[in-house]
């Protein structure tokens, strides 16, 4: 297979990371879950609740979801910001570590999508109908991994200047064959496809956040801000590991790390979350519409909203997509900053990559009824 036909794959098969603006249609009902929501509002943890294991309570409220109207990098989809409430839920204070997803498999033997044989037939349905058949030897199991350039890119459009398919790449083996998660346990665990991420929570006892959820876990009552941090982007290097200096052609390093951080290793938000910003993208389990926020905006106040019925978006209608947050090691402030709180991007379900990971939740109800 030549390697234009690679990267036309991959660009159309496994679309991720920082991307371009969707193209936003009018707005439409199709496809969003509006329906009102009257149980009370859960605020408090129940008392004699202990806190599961490295899990800290977010206590339910009400908060502005998207971007502030000063946020002058913030895309279409993530306006106009709108009115959510949120019940209160238990978090993962960190991203799932290499080492929690090695004992979930230890225990279950799961062998996650990366690993799994490439069927074609399933393979062409998220594709443009006249895609020609890649050979098989392209058609092993592998995934996406990221591939700094030796210069400028002109354009910045076209990701799959900077992702490459590699076979064998997978969550044991992040940058492909040759690379390794020994002596990373603490790392985030990546390479992880959607049904991997719920295969897990399910292990677990727990779920993936909703979008609603997780933006207000990251926010922590910050109100008016478009960090997750104190004191704005001159301090982005001392609390979140993101690509500092021209992308993808140079990496400062200012915050310590080229690719993956171990978890923890810059300061928790109010809420005591760490990597809220950065390090990791994380799926949340909402899909991915291009007029949701605008289409809710309408409404006065959203409780516990789980995204639309169904995914939509014209610039990629061949995929299923989801909604990740938080932004990656990858995210530049030349280019998409994911790294501020209303930052969102959709990725189809089977696609794993080196910069896509995870954290779970835990409902109050679901640990009463244990
Ligand atoms: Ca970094
Ligand atoms: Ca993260």
């Amino acid at each position: 297979m030549k390697l234009s036909n690679l990267k036309y794959i991959t660009a159309f098969l496994i679309l991720l990371g920082c991307r371009q603006e969707p193209k936003r249609n009018a707005p439409s009902q199709d496809g969003l879950n509006l329906k009102p929501q009257t149980t009370k509002l859960v605020v408090s943890k129940p008392p004699n609740l202990e806190p599961p294991v490295d899990m800290v309570w977010i206590k339910g409220g009400t908060f502005y979801q998207g971007a502030l109207p000063e946020d002058s990098l913030a895309m279409q989809h993530e306006k106009p910001r709108h009115k959510v409430t949120v019940n209160g839920f238990y978090m993962d204070m960190h991203e799932v570590t290499n080492d929690q997803f090695a004992e979930f498999v230890a225990a279950t033997n799961y062998v996650t999508v990366a690993e799994r044989a490439i069927s074609w037939d399933e393979m062409k349905k998220q594709l443009p109908p006249e895609t020609p058949k890649p050979h098989d030897s392209i058609l092993q199991p592998g995934s996406l991994v990221f591939k700094k350039s030796k210069s400028s890119l002109p354009n910045l459009y076209d990701y799959s200047q900077w992702w490459e398919w590699k076979i064998g790449a997978n969550w044991r083996h992040p940058n492909g064959p040759g690379s390794s998660i020994e002596g990373k346990g603490k790392y985030p665990v990546v390479q992880i496809a959607y049904e991997d991420a719920l295969a897990y929570c399910e292990w677990k006892g727990g779920r993936l956040p909703t979008e609603a959820e997780w933006e207000y876990a990251a926010r922590a009552e910050k109100i008016n801000d478009i960090y997750s941090w104190p004191g704005g982007l001159e301090q982005l290097s001392s609390h979140a590991n993101t690509w500092e200096g021209e992308f993808p052609v140079e990496n400062k390093l200012q915050d310590g790390y080229e690719r993956r951080a171990p978890v923890k290793s810059y300061p928790a938000n109010a809420f005591g979350l760490y990597d809220m910003a950065g390090n990791v993208w994380e799926w949340t389990s909402d899909w991915y519409h291009v007029n949701y926020y605008a289409n809710v905006s309408e409404i006065e106040e959203l409780k516990n909203p789980s995204g639309p019925e169904k995914a939509y978006n014209p610039s990629n209608p061949y995929v299923q997509e989801k909604v990740i947050k938080g932004g990656s090691f990858l995210c530049s402030a030349s280019y998409c900053a994911s790294y501020r709180i209303s930052a969102r991007m959709a990725t189809g379900l089977d696609s794993g990559a080196e910069h896509l990971g995870f954290r779970t939740v835990l409902s109050v109800d679901k640990i009463e009824n244990k």
